[in-house]
């Protein structure tokens, strides 16, 4: 990308994710890096054009003729969401990433960078999880709409690379967290929805807090800020069309059990944690490896986890009003 002008359209921009990713590119220009000044950066939420829809999806390239696209937008969920609605996650990512993708092609965007998940691979696997791993078996019940949606993704930048010779990627983040996160009760992932539902309990004085589950569960989390700085890298310097793990180390998987009593500290809740058993699991694990990134980017430095969390905890006290509650 060095040296052009380069217009970068994020689908996707009003989330979690896009947001972080707002957050960083704001920084570099007030820093005025070189990379600041060749770039201009539009980030869009669904307000902007419903990318469901083929010619809201083609009346926001026409308006913006990205030169590359980083794509986010999604219908995104934690584990009861996925488990309720399915099909809904099935069908409403298929229309988004084939509207997005077509778009991109028509629009002779020199590279998209779209979005899998670690949440994806097969339930009956060998650990860790990597790269060529994808499609190799059923995902976990629970998701199998949002996972097979997502494993399109990557047929469709292997369509369009060796029918086109387009550079369309992908990268595999595991579980992220962080501000302008989703906290709404029955949508979130678990994260937002701990600090969420701790705030209510600590206003409200009860002396225990349920964790759904058995809290046995294992997962790695990124924060948001820190895959921000990964998608930037990637736009900048991957030119693969294989997809990328974007994931902190195998080592620093943690159950949620650990989860909830990082969060607690965070917040100052001095009530016990409870588990309540008669809610689902979901997958047990889906340990990821980032061999790849750590041979391509060896000094990246993620956010320690605790201090990940106790940011998060003071963003959600501060935006409670304003954030998606
Ligand atoms: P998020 O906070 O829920 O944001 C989703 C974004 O998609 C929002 O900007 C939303 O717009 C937009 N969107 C949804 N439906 C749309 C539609 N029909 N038309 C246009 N835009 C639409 O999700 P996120 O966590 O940032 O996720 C970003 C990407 O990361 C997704 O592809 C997701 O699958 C992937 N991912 C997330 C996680 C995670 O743990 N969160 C883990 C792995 C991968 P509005 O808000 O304006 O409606
Ligand atoms: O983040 P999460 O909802 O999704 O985490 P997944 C679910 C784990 O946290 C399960 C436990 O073990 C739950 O039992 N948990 C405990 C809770 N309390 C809560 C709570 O209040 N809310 C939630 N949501 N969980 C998702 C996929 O799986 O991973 C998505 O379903 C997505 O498709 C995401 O891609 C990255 O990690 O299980």
């Amino acid at each position: 990308m060095s040296g052009e002008k380069s217009v970068i359209l994020v689908t996707g921009g009003s989330g979690l994710v896009g947001q972080a990713i707002k957050t960083v590119v704001d920084n570099e220009k007030r820093q005025a890096t070189e990379n600041s000044k060749n770039e201009i950066w539009i980030f869009c939420g669904s307000k902007d054009g419903d990318l469901r829809d083929k010619s809201a999806t083609e009346a926001l390239f026409e308006k913006y003729k990205p030169t590359h696209v980083i794509h986010l937008a999604a219908m995104v969920g934690g584990l009861f969401h996925n488990m309720a609605h399915n099909l809904d996650f099935f069908r409403e990512n298929m229309a988004i990433n084939d509207n997005v993708l077509h778009a991109s092609f028509r629009y002779k965007v020199k590279k998209v960078v779209s979005c899998l998940s670690t949440c994806i691979f097969p339930d009956k696997t060998s650990y860790p999880i990597d790269e060529t791993m994808v499609h190799n078996g059923p995902p976990h019940d629970s998701n199998y709409g949002y996972s097979y949606a997502k494993r399109m993704i990557d047929v469709l930048n292997r369509g369009y690379h060796l029918q086109h010779g387009c550079t369309f990627t992908s990268v595999i983040p595991c579980n992220v967290f962080g501000p302008h996160d989703n906290f709404r009760l029955e949508t979130s992932h678990v994260i937002p929805a701990l600090i969420r539902r701790m705030d209510d309990v600590m206003q409200n004085g009860e002396p225990t807090f349920s964790v759904m589950g058995t809290g046995k569960p294992r997962r790695q989390f990124i924060y948001s800020l820190d895959l921000a700085k990964l998608f930037l890298w990637v736009l900048r310097n991957y030119e693969n069309v294989e997809p990328i793990m974007l994931s902190v180390d195998e080592d620093d998987e943690l159950p949620i059990s650990a989860v909830a009593e990082t969060i607690k500290q965070a917040h100052g809740y001095t009530g016990d944690i409870v588990y309540d058993t008669s809610k689902a699991d979901g997958q047990y694990k889906k340990t990821a490896s980032n061999k790849k990134l750590r041979s391509l980017y060896k000094d990246f430095k993620f956010t320690p986890f605790q201090v990940a969390i106790t940011e998060t905890v003071a963003w959600f006290k501060q935006n409670r009003e304003s954030a998606r509650t």
